[in-house]
């Protein structure tokens, strides 16, 4: 296994609302997401999720908590994805489209998880609740998930 590929995704929640973004090209196409991006090597995790926000979204946010680690291994690629979740309920800017993501708030309670990736089911109901989490997941190509683990975590995540 090669070293992991690290990305970062920001979900904006304010209770009761969350902020995703229809991803209209690319990894994820036809999904709603939360916002992020791969990691350059002359950034921190935090200041590529902030970026990642800024450009994709429009946002700004002084500071992210960090929730999650996920990983995500594809069936027969070598390469394992490390994506780290991202939280914050402060934000300035209008939630604006970008060539890359559609914008749009959703309460809580009407998440379209069927338009999302499959993971995002089972780990959001943590997020949602405040919690700190890992997972793991096992997909064959972007459909199916063989297998997953996921764990909640009492202290802070690096
Ligand atoms: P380019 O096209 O180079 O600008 P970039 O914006 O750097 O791309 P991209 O779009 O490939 O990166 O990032 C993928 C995004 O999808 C990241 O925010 C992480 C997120 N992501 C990947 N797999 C996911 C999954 N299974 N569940 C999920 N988000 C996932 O909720």
């Amino acid at each position: 296994m090669s070293q992991a590929k690290l990305l970062t995704l920001v979900l904006i929640y304010n209770k009761p609302h969350i902020l995703l973004g229809m991803k209209k090209r690319g990894f994820g196409v036809g999904r709603w997401n939360g916002f992020g991006g791969k990691v350059r090597s002359d950034e921190t995790v935090e200041d590529a999720a902030k970026r990642e926000l800024l450009e994709e979204a429009n946002v700004t946010v002084s500071s992210l908590d960090r929730v999650g680690v996920l990983t995500f291994e594809f069936d027969g690629e070598p390469e394992l994805l490390e994506v780290h979740v991202f939280k914050s309920q402060q934000y300035e800017g209008l939630p604006q489209e970008s060539e890359e993501m559609r914008p749009q708030w959703f309460h809580e309670d009407c998440i379209p998880f069927d338009e999302m990736w499959p993971d995002d089911v089972l780990w959001y109901p943590l997020f949602l609740e405040g919690k700190k989490f890992r997972g793991h997941f096992k997909f064959k190509g972007h459909d199916t998930m063989l297998n997953y683990t996921i764990s909640e975590e009492a202290s802070a995540l690096d």
